[in-house]
């Protein structure tokens, strides 16, 4: 049973990268109603490969990963003048060239990831540390005053991993330094931060606080800063982030657990909105040894994914109403089950992978690849396939399902795009802070 999941969910992803191959080759994403293809910016920077690489690798899918691996090495050049979000493109393509050469040694991708960071650390001078959103690569132009959490704050990982693979440790004192910056200005009265913030003056700008998108894989980074490195700085910054998430954001409704959007200083939950994003939260809570709200949420979750037989991106969780039914091919709520499964073992999250697995297949599969869904309410398919689909949907679909020794999980720490990074051994983080 669970070696046929492994084996369907494998031949989806090259299903997904054949339509790619057939109408996107060489560029970031797949249209697959219109069959054609979508740039980010003028000039393609192949995320879709990148991103899916290394899933293939794990996949044992030799010729496409050899084929991904020649296109990437032949054409990915960053000397282009496009100003780029910092954010996506350390998450998706910094994270998949360190993981790529991690997972398959080649030199190259090490060298590719070096001018690349060497480029996007730019955006990091500021006069309180927090990176502006975007940065051209060519010039070093770096714009977009307002950021977020997590925008500012998803570096540590990718910025550590160079770090130790480099012996320069600027790349992990600069991202740990935004870090830290926005925690510094957490609100004093319930030790939660924010949702926009002004890299100039370290001023919030939007005082609504969440675990959901654009600060979410801040916290993320927090607890996996200290599981990939030990560093004690970043696990005493989620200690006492976790205690006000769970005093203020935690909510119940009709005995379940969920977690809405309060203002910072008050802790007070105006807005009872869930979602999508929100789903990984579950599995943060289960790496974090807070099994049991862990178990909880992930029981909403799988609620808020069967309430349509697809999970929106929002809903109220006290009428169970769906405020944003549009379904982006998402991972967070499988990369949940995955974690729950790998900490507790309970089959009933191979089960519940298996079902959401199967309405993946069901209303997104279209003869032209995977598509996002406009409406779960109504099943219309919408024209794209995101690279996370490739990087992330189906690499936790397929390890959940996988044998144990495709991957040891307690070897890797997977970055927010689910870029898994090799535990480096040694007596201190990538600061030189000391570490558990
Ligand atoms: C991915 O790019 C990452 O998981 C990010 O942290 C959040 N958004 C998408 C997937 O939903």
């Amino acid at each position: 049973m669970r070696e046929q999941l492994a084996d369907s969910v494998k031949q989806e992803f090259t299903y997904a990268w054949e339509q790619y191959v057939r109408n996107a080759w060489g560029h970031d994403a797949l249209k697959p109603i219109s069959h054609s293809y979508y740039d980010w910016y003028s000039h393609p920077l192949l995320m879709t490969p990148l991103d899916g690489f290394d899933t293939m690798l794990l996949m044992g899918l030799k010729s496409q990963a050899d084929s991904a691996k020649t296109l990437l090495l032949d054409s990915l050049r960053f000397d282009e003048d496009i100003s780029v979000s910092g954010f996506e493109v350390t998450i998706r393509m910094l994270g998949g060239l360190l993981s790529a050469y991690e997972m398959d040694g080649d030199k190259r991708f090490l060298k590719l990831a070096v001018d690349l960071a060497g480029r996007l650390i730019k955006a990091f001078d500021t006069p309180t540390g927090i990176p502006y959103r975007f940065i051209n690569l060519k010039t070093g132009k770096a714009t977009g005053n307002l950021t977020n959490p997590a925008e500012a704050g998803t570096m540590l990982l990718e910025y550590g991993t160079l770090t130790a693979l480099t012996g320069d440790s600027l790349y992990y004192k600069t991202a740990k330094r935004a870090v830290e910056a926005i925690y510094s200005r957490r609100s004093k009265k319930t030790g939660l931060v924010g949702s926009q913030i002004d890299v100039m003056t370290g001023v919030w700008v939007d005082r609504e606080s969440s675990i959901s998108g654009g600060t979410d894989s801040y916290y993320e980074y927090l607890l996996k800063a200290w599981k990939l490195f030990g560093d004690e700085d970043c696990k005493g910054m989620w200690d006492s982030s976790i205690l006000a998430i769970n005093r203020h954001l935690a909510d119940t409704s009709k005995g379940m657990l969920w977690y809405g959007r309060a203002e910072m200083d008050t802790g007070i939950i105006n807005r009872p909105l869930y979602g999508a994003l929100d789903a990984f939260f579950a599995g943060m809570l289960a790496m974090g040894g807070d099994t049991i709200r862990a178990i909880a949420l992930q029981k909403s979750n799988y609620k808020m994914w069967t309430s349509a037989d697809l999970e929106p991106e929002t809903l109220n969780y006290r009428t169970m109403r769906i405020t944003d039914g549009y379904y982006a091919l998402r991972p967070e709520n499988l990369e949940s089950c995955y974690y729950l499964y790998q900490y507790t073992r309970d089959p009933a999250y191979l089960s519940m992978g298996a079902e959401m697995f199967r309405s993946l297949v069901r209303y997104c599969r279209t003869e032209g690849g995977y598509a996002a869904i406009k409406d779960v309410r109504n099943m219309v398919p919408d024209d794209l396939m995101e690279s996370y689909f490739l990087a992330e949907t189906l690499k936790y679909a397929y390890l959940l399902f996988a044998p144990e020794h495709t991957l040891d999980f307690s070897e890797v720490v997977f970055n927010t795009e689910a870029h898994p990074f090799r535990r480096h051994p040694s007596s201190t983080s990538p600061d030189g802070s000391p570490k558990t």
